[in-house]
């Protein structure tokens, strides 16, 4: 069990990802021809030489970047932390590195340092921001893995003394204090190796958690599969990292966005088995976050700042021994908070053994008429509330169960 030691990321429960880089100008497309894969993969995925992708820095001029625009965005979503691409697998740093020219300073008519701004931003807005660097993949060196001659006849070392813990060093050092350091894809990179980049990052900043893909079982907290949610509560700190189209960094022809409905029950889901969702977004070569990711997350944020005791801080809830897939059950002490996922104005929910003292709409306090049979010799306990109507078009609202006991607990289907 994972335990990633800071009270910040434990409570936040919901932060975004942001995916920008060079890839966002190509936008799924180069020379013509369309990447069937993700965004940011797109120089791996067509093959384009390094010398090819290079030119790409000389185009980017993303001139309405506006860092508190995005942090509103995330805030108002009701995000806690951001996490955004420093450097991703192409190897171009989205901030100024001293140790490589190849960094949007340096590199594009731009000329800002997007990081500044942002991590001024944040602090404005209490978000706390992280930095995601591919710490093994790099394609534009000729050590980084995972692109070019095979891995096997690359020095990593050399890589790594190089560039990647250089660069770490800049990032802990130049924009004051980080959440986390957000690395991933950790390939063939041995346990010494990984070693070396956890002790870099805890030497600087201490405080600074390490993210579940450092590789090698060393991260501070599990990294589930990109879109993936354990399929039961899972205890100790964990984190979903989930993409809102079919990509991470902007494609242009990605509108398969998933509707805020969706994604509440997804976000209430994993908080029920206890982890934290990091939604991405990825803006595109002028700076600006795709418009329906804007509305979809404002539809979001309105939930989750509506019922926020539901959802920060919340406890992995045990596991409910029925398949209801309407409702997602969060707890804390003294709590029991069923997400109501449609239109229902009757509850029943079989099987809650622990006395309920009081029912309420968390969103308004409004109390509701409930009923408890409790447990018998032969039979499950029986809970049903009474809810109000709702709009049709926003169903989606939080029952809040005052309970007798500090945990809840749940009849075993063994009895019946
Ligand atoms: O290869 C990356 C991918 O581009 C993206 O950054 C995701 C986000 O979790 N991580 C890797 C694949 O798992």
């Amino acid at each position: 069990m994972k335990d990633c030691k800071q009270q910040w990321w434990k409570e936040a429960k919901f932060g975004m990802f942001i995916h920008w880089g060079l890839y966002s100008v190509l936008a799924g497309e180069w020379n013509g021809v369309k990447t069937p894969g993700i965004g940011e993969w797109i120089m791996n995925h067509l093959k384009i030489p390094v010398e090819e992708y290079r030119k790409i820095a000389a185009q980017f001029n993303p001139t309405e970047f506006d860092a508190r625009k995005w942090v509103a965005v995330a805030s108002d979503a009701g995000m806690k932390y951001l996490t955004i691409t420093a450097k991703h697998h192409d190897g171009f740093a989205m901030y100024h590195s001293h140790c490589s020219k190849y960094n949007i300073v340096d590199a594009t008519p731009f000329g800002r340092d997007p990081m500044v701004e942002l991590a001024q931003a944040c602090r404005e807005a209490g978000i706390k921001l992280c930095f995601y660097y591919s710490q093994a993949q790099d394609w534009d060196e000729p050590n980084g893995l995972g692109y070019g001659r095979p891995d096997s006849e690359k020095n990593y070392d050399q890589y790594l003394e190089d560039k990647c813990l250089p660069q770490i060093r800049e990032l802990l050092t130049q924009y004051g204090e980080i959440g986390m350091m957000w690395f991933d894809t950790p390939m063939s990179v041995t346990y010494q190796q990984s070693k070396r980049v956890f002790d870099t990052v805890k030497e600087i900043q201490p405080n600074c958690i390490v993210s579940g893909r450092i590789g090698n079982g060393i991260g501070e907290y599990m990294s589930t599969g990109d879109n993936f949610i354990p399929a039961m509560p899972y205890y100790g700190d964990w984190e979903v990292p989930a993409t809102l189209n079919d990509t991470w960094g902007f494609k242009k022809d990605d509108d398969n966005w998933k509707s805020p409905a969706v994604l509440i029950d997804l976000l209430t889901r994993i908080n029920s088995r206890g982890g934290n969702y990091l939604l991405n977004v990825g803006p595109d070569a002028r700076g600006i976050i795709p418009q329906p990711s804007i509305d979809i997350l404002a539809q979001i944020g309105k939930y989750v700042r509506g019922n926020a005791e539901s959802i920060y801080a919340t406890l992995a809830t045990p596991m409910y021994p029925y398949d209801i897939r309407w409702c997602n059950l969060t707890r804390k002490p003294y709590r029991l908070y069923a997400h109501i996922l449609d239109g229902r104005t009757r509850v029943m929910l079989p099987c809650v053994k622990t006395p309920v003292k009081r029912a309420y709409l968390l969103s308004t306090g409004e109390e509701l008429q409930f009923e408890h049979r409790p447990t018998t010799n032969s039979s499950c306990a029986r809970l049903s509330v009474q809810l109000p109507p709702r709009d049709p078009a926003a169903p989606n609202c939080v029952v809040a169960l005052e309970l007798e006991q500090r945990d809840v607990e749940f009849d075993s289907l063994d009895m019946l």
